[in-house]
């Protein structure tokens, strides 16, 4: 891929109402943990530049305007997904137990190419509450089940492994982007939009068009 081409990645967040999604999106963007800022920016983006091996790339981040309650995101959330970050809050065990269904959720709604390779993060968040419900053992058990899903113990409210665990979502969508367009290019002669195609309707082979 040229290196001058602009790269924008496309990251969803989902997990169960008030696990710290827009918390945590908010934290990494602006770096910020507002009670304020309830957001609810609808099916919409926040956008980042950051830099993966010297290159910038632009993520884009959707986050969900509440309506995550009723599983109900529209297929446009999660169409063109390059990564999904799943979230569950440590203090909270259903929201952990919904987590396969998130996960079968987005697999089926955005039928990647290859969903046993399509790249999720998952993040235990609210790390900085207690007692926790669910261990971080039980958490890793649970994305080696998964094709070793990469795992981040985080604080929306105090900023810990925030960075870095978007730097690894960054990181994953952009593997993830390059592997698309080198299936295209496996079979370049596949689709050809540049070519006109003059084929008869209705089965006559004498149409002039
Ligand atoms: P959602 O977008 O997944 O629905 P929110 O979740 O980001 O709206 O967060 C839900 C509530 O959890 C908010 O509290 C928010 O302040 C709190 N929260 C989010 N992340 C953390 C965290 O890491 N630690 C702690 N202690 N709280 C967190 P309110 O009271 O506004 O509902
Ligand atoms: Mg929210």
């Amino acid at each position: 891929m040229a290196s001058n081409k602009k790269v924008l990645l496309k990251v969803i967040i989902l997990g169960d109402s008030s696990v710290g999604k827009t918390s945590l999106m908010n934290q990494y963007v602006n770096r910020k943990f507002s009670n304020q800022y309830k957001a609810t920016i609808g099916a919409d983006f926040l956008t980042k530049e950051v830099t993966i091996d010297d290159k910038t790339v632009t993520m884009q981040i959707w986050d969900t305007a509440g309506q995550e309650r009723f599983q109900s995101l529209g297929v446009a959330f999660y169409r063109g997904a390059d990564c999904c970050v799943l979230v569950f809050d440590v203090t909270a065990p259903n929201t952990f137990k919904s987590l396969d269904s998130w996960r079968d959720e987005f697999l089926i709604q955005a039928s990647p190419r290859e969903p046993d390779n399509f790249p999720f993060v998952l993040l235990a968040n609210k790390v900085d509450l207690e007692p926790k419900a669910i261990s971080p053992k039980r958490a890793a058990q649970w994305c080696q089940s998964k094709n070793n899903i990469p795992y981040f113990e985080t604080s929306a409210k105090e900023g810990l492994n925030v960075e870095q665990a978007f730097l690894a979502i960054a990181k994953n969508a952009l593997a993830q982007q390059n592997q698309t367009i080198d299936l295209y290019n496996e079979f370049p002669g596949t689709l050809n939009l540049n070519e006109t195609h003059h084929r008869p309707i209705g089965g006559s082979d004498s149409c002039s068009c």
